[in-house]
């Protein structure tokens, strides 16, 4: 019989690239769906199957994992847009951070009635914060800077001890920013992405940003789903960073944007102050051994690779008049 995943977060940018990954290794997938008409489930793959359900709500997920049955359940459902966390401080500590306690008990109450249920949670690399070593490893300690950064290290601790209270197999993959296409228009790698493309096409004549000097490590979020899987084939829980362990600034990221699509940044680039966070993560820059030697991991995609794909794909979205928040995944 095929194994189950369930995916909670399936019609964001990771639920799918792992539904398609998962697929690919012969499971059946299951995605939490939340609302009434939710736009963003007319573009899952037909092959998917669905269940309601919303991390606000206790019994919706005992529910739902009572229905499934599934071997393996992914957490990437979250609040997961930093800037909104100042905004919503409470919606984001209820959702990304109660979320997992709501879904760690759901498994709890439904694996006691017999079958191991294994539960991987989607931690960051904004737990760590104001760094105190670089780069950092499953054993750096976190200050995060965000309510955000803060409700993820709730629901980061709150899944180890899970797993040294009830023995559940449970485990966090910490994972750097990881972008391609398919990311969220709001999020920095794919606003400047849209906004090259839109200056490209003559819809736009500048581009408003607001930190450059930040630094992040940035891969392929399509690698970075493979890492979540093999996290939960390990023959013991544990937790591990998944990064490229290279860092650049959004400076470099937007120079490297521009000149894909052959255009001088400084000639369409606006810093605006009212763009910057109340408190910054500086510097990210992961050290992925871990995960290398224990899983086999490695990423594939350089970030150059990843930013030039990016561009050539919202040229060719707003070229052929699609809308970046409608339209089916490239
Ligand atoms: P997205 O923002 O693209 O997707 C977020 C998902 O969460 C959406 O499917 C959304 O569904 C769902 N969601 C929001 N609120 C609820 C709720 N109340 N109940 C159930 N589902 C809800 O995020 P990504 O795909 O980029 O990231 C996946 C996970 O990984 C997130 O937890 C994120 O915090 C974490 N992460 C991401 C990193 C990255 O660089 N991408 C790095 C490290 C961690 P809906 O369609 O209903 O809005
Ligand atoms: P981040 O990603 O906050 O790291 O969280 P984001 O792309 O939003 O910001 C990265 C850096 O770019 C700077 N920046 C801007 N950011 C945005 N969004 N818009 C701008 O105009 C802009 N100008 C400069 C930011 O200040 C920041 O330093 C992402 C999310 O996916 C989280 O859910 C995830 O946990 C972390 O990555 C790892």
């Amino acid at each position: 019989m095929a194994r189950r995943a369930l995916i909670t977060g399936i019609t964001g940018q990771d639920g799918s690239y792992l539904a398609e990954h998962l697929v690919s290794e012969g499971y059946e997938v299951w995605g939490l769906v939340r609302g009434q008409s939710n736009p963003r489930v007319a573009r899952l793959p037909k092959d998917i199957h669905l269940v309601r359900g919303d991390l606000l709500d206790q019994g919706s997920l005992i529910s739902a994992v009572e229905k499934v049955r599934p071997d393996e359940v992914y957490n990437l459902g979250a609040i997961s847009f930093v800037p909104m966390s100042w905004e919503q401080a409470e919606l984001t500590a209820e959702v990304t951070g109660m979320g997992v306690l709501r879904m760690l008990e759901a498994i709890r109450v439904c694996s006691s009635r017999g079958g191991e249920i294994r539960f991987y949670q989607a931690s960051s690399s904004e737990m760590f914060g104001q760094v105190r070593e670089t780069p950092q490893t499953e054993v750096t300690p976190f200050h995060p800077r965000s309510p955000y950064g803060v409700a993820k290290a709730y629901g980061h601790f709150l899944t180890q001890n899970y797993r040294e209270s009830y023995g559940m197999y449970a485990v966090s993959g910490i994972l750097f920013n990881h972008e391609s296409p398919r990311r969220g228009a709001e999020f920095v790698t794919r606003k400047v992405s849209l906004g090259v493309a839109r200056i490209k096409l003559g819809l736009a004549t500048e581009l408003r940003l607001g930190n450059l000097e930040a630094r992040r490590d940035w891969g392929f979020a399509g690698d970075y789903v493979r890492a979540m899987h093999l996290m939960l084939q390990a023959a013991k829980p544990e937790d591990y960073v998944i990064g490229t362990g290279r860092t650049q600034s959004v400076r470099e990221l937007v120079e490297a944007a521009f000149s894909a699509a052959g255009l001088d940044w400084e000639r369409y680039v606006i810093a605006d102050q009212a763009l910057h966070r109340p408190a910054e993560v500086d510097l990210l820059c992961a050290d992925p051994k871990k995960a290398r030697t224990q899983l086999g991991w490695e990423p594939t995609v350089p970030f150059e690779e990843l930013i030039a794909m990016m561009v050539e794909s919202d040229l060719r979205l707003l070229s052929e008049g699609g809308d970046p928040q409608d339209s089916s995944w490239p």
